[in-house]
């Protein structure tokens, strides 16, 4: 039996959805340390299964697949999906219906509790002179935000109707560095993303917790008291890659839309037709 780390969390089996993504390849990694079992699940190809890894494919729209994904599991953490602004179809698919199939099947093997990779695009109406919190009304900025606001409001319903706890992390812009001014207040580095995702696996109680996924930077738009319970402490900070960033783009324009509300670019995608 693996020795228990550090933290003290150890799963039997975790399942982890998007394994083959940008941050589902950095989380295969590091949550191994925290489970006997990681089951890794995508659409995409993961290559061979490493010791103490399960490799099963499964597409998110496909229930019976999805249920079977979910078997002898204790935990999720739930990254698959569509990750950006688009037409609604796709979208519809793996965000609205895949998440709906995930909860069921979740609740149909008892399982105990889900991470689920929203995103800061469920407010991302919000301007970027305003300071927010996850008790504010969603302004989601485009399909792919209403799908993550979906998937929140559906971890709120399976927590009320079933007891079946979620923490719903609203990430900013987790990348190997902040790629422009806008990701100096949203960035969260890979470490400190593994720092929120086993925090909110292991707070003892988190019903259906809201917490907004960035590093401890010096500009910040998203105030996470509300969600201090799940004791989440960020390390990093964008704030050493301030100057390059501000070099590489030295001014804003203010009147432009994706520079005026905080999700960016994603609020003047589409029309798609
Ligand atoms: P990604 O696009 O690199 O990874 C998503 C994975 O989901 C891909 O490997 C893809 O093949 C898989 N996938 C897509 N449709 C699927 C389906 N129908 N069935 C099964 N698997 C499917 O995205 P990334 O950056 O790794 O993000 C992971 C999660 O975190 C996503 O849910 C994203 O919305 C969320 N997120 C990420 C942020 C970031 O800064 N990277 C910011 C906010 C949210
Ligand atoms: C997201 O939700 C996306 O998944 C990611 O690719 C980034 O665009 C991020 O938001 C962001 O807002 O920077």
């Amino acid at each position: 039996m693996p020795a228990t780390h550090p933290t003290g969390l150890r799963f039997r089996r975790l399942l982890l959805t998007g394994a083959a993504g940008g941050l589902g390849r950095e989380l295969r990694t590091r949550l191994k340390a925290y489970c006997d079992t990681l089951r890794l699940s995508d659409v995409a190809p993961l290559g061979p299964a490493a010791a103490g890894e399960e490799i099963q494919p499964a597409a998110l729209q496909d229930g019976a697949a999805v249920h079977a994904l979910l078997h002898d599991v204790d935990a999720v953490v739930h990254l698959g999906g569509i990750s950006v602004e688009g037409p609604f179809e796709p979208i519809l698919q793996a965000n609205i219906v895949g998440i709906y199939h995930l909860y069921e099947a979740a609740r149909k093997h008892g399982v105990r509790r889900i991470v689920f990779a929203s995103s800061n695009h469920v407010t991302g109406f919000y301007r970027q002179d305003e300071v927010i919190d996850a008790r504010m009304p969603m302004r989601p900025d485009g399909y792919y935000g209403l799908s993550k606001a979906f998937g929140e409001n559906l971890a709120q319903f399976y927590f009320d109707r079933y007891g079946l706890e979620t923490v719903s992390l609203r990430i900013g812009s987790s990348f190997p560095e902040p790629k422009d001014r806008r990701m100096l207040a949203t960035w969260m580095s890979f470490d400190d993303l593994e720092r929120l995702v086993v925090a909110s696996l292991s707070a003892p109680v988190v019903g259906h917790s809201v917490i907004y996924g960035l590093s401890d930077n010096t500009v910040r738009w998203w105030d996470n008291t509300p969600a201090a319970h799940i004791g989440y402490r960020p390390r990093d900070s964008s704030d050493a890659f301030r100057a390059q960033v501000e070099a590489r783009q030295p001014t804003l324009d203010h009147g432009n839309p994706a520079t005026r509300y905080q999700g960016g670019g994603f609020v003047t995608q589409g029309p798609f037709d």
